[in-house]
Formats: C-alpha cells, structure tokens, sequence
C-alpha cells in the first residue's frame, strides 16, 4: 500500500490527513487493517487525520474482531469493514438493507407523502419568447476602467440552439400525479468516481421507476451532519430558520436566504434519497409544467391516450428525470424518462437536426419535458420537442443597488502555487493604497467582496498535493487567511463560502466553515454555505463552487474549461447547479434540493476551474473567478491553464463589471 492508496482511501471518506499520518500507516506492519481501523475510530468531528488518531494500541488489540468481521464480510472487503459500531457501520448496514428492500415490490409503490395540488400550479407566462431561448446576444462590456487595470479576454457568447416551443393545450388530470408513488430509488454513487456520466456505465438505475443496480456505499462523512453553526457572536439580526435564512444589517446589510449551514438532516437513509429526488423532481418539473401540459408517464398505457379521435397518432407531452441515455444502432438516441408514476422510452431522430443536437446535450438526471408521438404498438415515444426548464425571457431585473461587490475564488492560501505577491496588491488596493487616484476611487466603491470556495489549499485532497504545500497544517492556513483578511477595511462585508479545498464535509450541500476557523477572522466576514443564496443590499446572488463544473466539461460537447460561464449557462439552462447526480461532485441527500436554481438570482457566482468567465443570459449574470493559484503540476500534465490574480468587479447599479489584473 503506497502513499496515494492511503490518501485516496482517506478522500473516499471525505476525510484529509497529514503527510506525517501517511507515513506513520505506510510504517505500520499492516497498513491496510491499521487504515481501516483508524478510518472506523476517528469521529466525525475529525477534518484532517493526524498521528494523533492513528492508535497503534488499539489496532493491536482490536486484531481478533477486526479479523471475524472481514471474514463475514469477505464479499466486500475494503475499508468498509471496521472493529467498532461507527457511524459508517450504520451507513452501510442501512445501504445492504436497502438493497434488500429495492427489490421488494412493496416499496415500489409506496404511497407519495406530498400530493400535487395542480389546481395551484403557477402559470408562467413563458410563450413566444422562449421559443428564441438563446444567449444575451449583446457582449458584455469589458473596459479598461483605469490605466493600471488589464483587460481580459473578449466575453465569449455560445449561441444557444433554439429548440424549445409549447405546443400542447391538454389539461393533466390532477389526481394522477397526486396519488402519485415514488416508487423506487436511483444507485447511489461512488464517492470520489471519476467516471464520465455519459459513459453509460451506470447500470439501469431508476430514481421512480425499477432498480436492477446496487446503490454503492457512500462514504460516513458524507453523510454526516456538519458541526452545530451558531451565528448569534457574529451578528445577524434573526436566527436561522428552515432554510438557513439570516439578516446581517448595516450599512453594507447581507441576507442569506438559502444554505444548508446548520440544517442538515442527512445521515445516508433511504427514504432520504427518495425524498431528495422527489423535491429535485417536483420542484423542476413545476417550473417545465407552466409551459406544457404534461401527463403522468403511467396515463400512456391507456391506449385512448395513444390515438386522437380521427386514429391519428396524438402529440402528447410527458415530464420525467432522464435515467438513461442510449444510441440505437442507426444513430439515434433513446432516453429513458421517469416521473413518480412510471417511466417511458423516447426516441430522438437523428434526422431532426436541431432536436438531435439538443439532444446530445441532454444529461443523466436532468429533468425535462418531451412532446411527441405514441408508436403503435404503445412503447416509445418519438419525440418533437423538447423542454428545459430554462429561464422566461420576461424575467426583469430589478432595480440596482449601488456600490461594487468583488467576486474571487480559490484563493488556495498554503499551497506554495499560491501568488502571495499579487494577492497583497490586491489587498493595497483594497485599503485604498494604489498609485492611481481612479483606482482608490474604485476602491472606495466596494461594499462587497464574495469568496466561492477554495479559500485554503488544504490537505491531502488530491494525491501528492504535500509536495505542493508551503503550509503543511490546514488551520496553519486559515489563521495565515485570517491574517490576509484582517487587512481588508472594515467597511467591506465579506462573504465566505466554501469549497472543496476547503475543511468542511466534501458532500455538497457544504456547511460555512466551522466557528473554531471562523473565530480567527474578523467581524466583518460572514461565513456562508456551499451553495448559499445571498442578497446584497437588493441584489440577490446565488454563490456555488462549481465543482459540478468538471462533469459538466466532461459530458456536455462545447462546454470547455477555457469559458467556464459557458458551463454555467447550461446550469441555468437546467435550473441545476449540479444536474448530473454523483460522478465527481458528491450530493447528500436532503430534504430540500439546494441545487435547483429557483428563485433565480440576478448574479450567480462560481470558480473551481481556476479560469475566468462572463456572460449574461437572459438577465443574469453569470461570473466564474479565477485563482490566486499558479498552474499545479496537475494542471500542467491535463494542459489546464489557470487564469491568476484577475479580479471580475460588479457595479450593483447596473451589473456592469469591470475586471482589474494584478498579476
Ligand atoms: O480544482 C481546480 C481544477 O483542476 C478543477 O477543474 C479540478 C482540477 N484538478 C486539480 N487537481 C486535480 C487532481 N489532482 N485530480 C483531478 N482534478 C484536479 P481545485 O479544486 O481548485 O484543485
Ligand atoms: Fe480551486
Ligand atoms: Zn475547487
């Protein structure tokens, strides 16, 4: 067992560790069995394993019940297997049950716990103009707004294909989908894969319909509850409430209306899986629902539905989650829909060009409505349209606020990639110290600075990362950030969000970093979940690390790390942060689905790729910050050429911005 065996088993439990551990268990006379042990005993308010959780006594004496239960379980050995009750005994005893229970047929109709009141459905009146579904065509201005700013690239517009109309006029019957059942679950993945989503390697999971797949294990810590958040020390005028809503008034007032911090109820349940996919489900198919008049999947079976009244075959239009996308062997594709009331085939022809190539784009676990045909013999639809739930064209921006907020992301403080030189003149500029007089002015402008994750480097997230680190300790790191921030003037209120760098469970939903980092940095910073749905003074702005941005690159053709607002756009498209379930962004399952984008914010911000990006659809505006990071050895081996020290600056008057180098 080498090194990056014991780091990866480690990240598999969402879990960091110092190089000094690693090397302790590597010395071990079983590294194997003295990892699993240590993986089975650290509790959960463990981020980063030291030397100081590898108990080589207790391995020893836990030798003989270590042995027996990796014999019971020789099927599935690994690190899953542990000497103690853990947590993640409970995990995976609950996993092996609900394998049992998928392949009851009880529990496949399992009566729904929430009806659909359609008779309240809103009507969103998207007509005509969703039809001309494509990108803001008028660039994004990007000046040069003093001499010492450098501009960036020109703005990068991906024309949209319009493939998008609404055509049926039938009513769904309403008691369909409320006796609806949610009928069975979809495999849980594999923390930590880096599968491509699209690869088809996924067995024939199903989120409402039949399940022939094993969920895998998650891991413990992904479903573990983050540590209690308590804001009352740093000044938010309310207490949470459901959804994590918290006022923090003054002059520079900060509301968080949305994120998961201190409200998490997940601990890896089945029902909670059913649930998670229920709310995603029912929430977007609402938004597509506005616009068609779908019916329950299960209506198709009856054949009146499958012929109008001359014999003709019918257009009709159902709404389901994508479980599965094939190509037959004539080149077309074949998506498998599902809703709470069973699933159906559709096939999209090759020779409808525009519909193909939406098609193609088409995700695993996206939620979509289809217009088409019922074939004869009653199996397949052939499909003339389909619906994303997308964003109105109407959508009005509301009147600005005024000032300038600052979007940044992965910082990485602690790696020794970290460009500490631009980063302290972006600081002088920040407290007003700058050569130029426009430039002071500029300053003096800010109200906001928003951070989207990555605030430190970390510890043992990726292999070999040690090798790259100036600071080896990951509190090292914060109290260094900590530092950096203190220079920032008080008047600016900053927002501090998490990501996968970051000391907080991997599973997305991410908690605000824990009171113990927090304490270190001053007043003025509001710390803030992952994803967190924000409103500055009027201007709401849904901050998200983007870590789903990576399958998105992967999966959708066109979508390229150099323009990272392009994977952004299709997000929207979506209304999802993160439409793909599993493959390398790792989703707990809670009750709310904290990635569906609704309401729609004004500014969505993300980072991750480490490359910048602006654009505007449809009235929001989508900005992806760089980094403060040179290029990693990592990222020169897959070519990823980060874009450092450029810092995006959004007027709140007019959502202008403006991007200033200090590189
Ligand atoms: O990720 C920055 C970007 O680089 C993001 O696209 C992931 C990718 N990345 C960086 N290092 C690795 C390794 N070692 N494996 C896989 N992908 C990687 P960040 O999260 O900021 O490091
Ligand atoms: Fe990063
Ligand atoms: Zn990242």
């Amino acid at each position: 067992m080498d090194k990056s065996d014991i780091i990866r088993a480690v990240m598999g439990k969402e879990y960091q560790i110092s190089p000094e551990a690693v090397e302790l268990i590597k010395s071990s006379d079983s590294p194997e069995g003295l990892l699993k042990y240590v993986l089975s005993t650290v509790n959960d308010s463990v981020i980063v394993i030291g030397i100081e959780h590898v108990d080589f006594e207790g391995f020893a004496a836990s030798g003989r019940t270590s042995k027996l239960i990796n014999a019971q379980n020789g099927k599935n050995p690994g690190f899953e297997t542990s000497a103690e009750k853990s947590p993640s005994d409970e995990i995976q005893a609950s996993f092996l049950k609900k394998e049992e229970i998928l392949y009851r047929p009880s529990v496949l109709s399992s009566p729904s716990s929430r009806s659909h009141d359609l008779s309240s459905e809103p009507d969103i009146p998207l007509e005509a103009d969703i039809l001309n579904s494509a990108s803001d065509p008028a660039p994004e201005s990007f000046q040069n707004l003093v001499s010492d700013s450098i501009p960036v690239q020109d703005p990068v517009f991906q024309p949209v294909p319009d493939t998008q109309s609404i055509v049926s006029s039938e009513k769904v019957s309403a008691s369909c989908l409320a006796s609806s059942s949610l009928s069975s679950i979809k495999a849980v993945p594999q923390v930590f894969s880096s599968q491509s989503p699209q690869a088809g390697n996924r067995s024939a999971s199903s989120f409402f319909g039949q399940v022939n797949s094993l969920p895998s294990s998650p891991s413990n810590r992904a479903f573990s509850t983050e540590p209690s958040f308590s804001i009352s020390d740093r000044g938010p005028s309310s207490g949470s409430t459901d959804e994590g809503y918290r006022h923090y008034p003054g002059k520079n007032p900060v509301t968080v209306i949305s994120d998961i911090t201190g409200h998490s109820t997940c601990i890896g349940e089945y029902v909670q899986f059913v649930q998670y996919f229920r709310d995603r489900y029912s929430r977007l198919s609402e938004i597509i629902r506005g616009r068609i008049n779908a019916r329950p999947i299960e209506s198709l079976k009856r054949r009146s539905f499958r012929r109008g009244r001359d014999g003709g075959s019918e257009e009709i239009s159902i709404i389901g989650m994508v479980s599965d996308v094939n190509s037959t062997t004539n080149g077309h594709k074949i998506f498998s829909l599902e809703d709470p009331t069973g699933s159906f085939s559709v096939l999209i022809r090759n020779t409808d060009n525009e519909l193909f190539e939406l098609a193609s784009k088409i995700l695993l676990d996206e939620v979509i409505g289809v217009t088409g045909s019922i074939t004869n013999d009653g199996n397949l639809m052939l499909a003339t349209k389909l619906i994303q739930p997308d964003v109105p064209n109407n959508v009005q921006r509301r009147t600005g606020s005024h000032g300038k907020a600052v979007l940044i992301s992965d910082v990485h403080v602690g790696s020794s990639q970290f460009m500490e030189d631009a980063w302290l003149d972006f600081l002088d500029f920040l407290k007003g110290e700058s050569d130029s007089e426009p430039m002071r002015e500029l300053a003096a402008s800010i109200r906001y600075l928003v951070v989207a994750g990555d605030l430190v480097d970390g510890i043992g997230i990726y292999p070999d990362q040690e090798m790259e680190l100036d600071i080896l300790d990951v509190y090292a790191q914060y109290r260094k950030a900590a530092e950096y921030f203190r220079e920032i003037p008080e008047h600016i209120r900053v927002i501090i969000s998490p990501g996968n760098h970051d000391a907080v469970r991997q599973a997305e939903p991410q908690p605000a970093l824990p009171e113990s980092i927090q304490a270190d940095f001053p007043q003025n910073i509001i710390f803030v979940g992952n994803p967190a749905f924000v409103d500055l003074d009027g201007v709401s702005i849904l901050i998200y690390h983007g870590r789903s941005i990576d399958d998105l690159v992967a999966s959708i053709p066109g979508v390229s790390y150099q323009e990272p607002a392009g994977a952004v756009l299709e997000m929207v498209k979506r209304r999802h942060l993160a439409p793909t379930y599993g493959s390398r962004v790792s989703i707990s399952p809670e009750k709310k689905d904290y990635f569906v984008i609704d309401p729609l914010p004004e500014i969505i911000h993300t980072g991750h790729v480490h490359t910048l990006g602006v654009q505007r659809y449809k009235n929001i505006l989508l900005v992806n910050s760089g980094t403060w990071q040179a290029q990693t050895e990592f990222q020169k081996r897959v070519n990823l050429m980060p874009v450092p020290a450029r810092v995006p600056i959004v007027d709140l008057a007019d959502f202008d911005v403006k991007i200033l180098g200090f590189d």
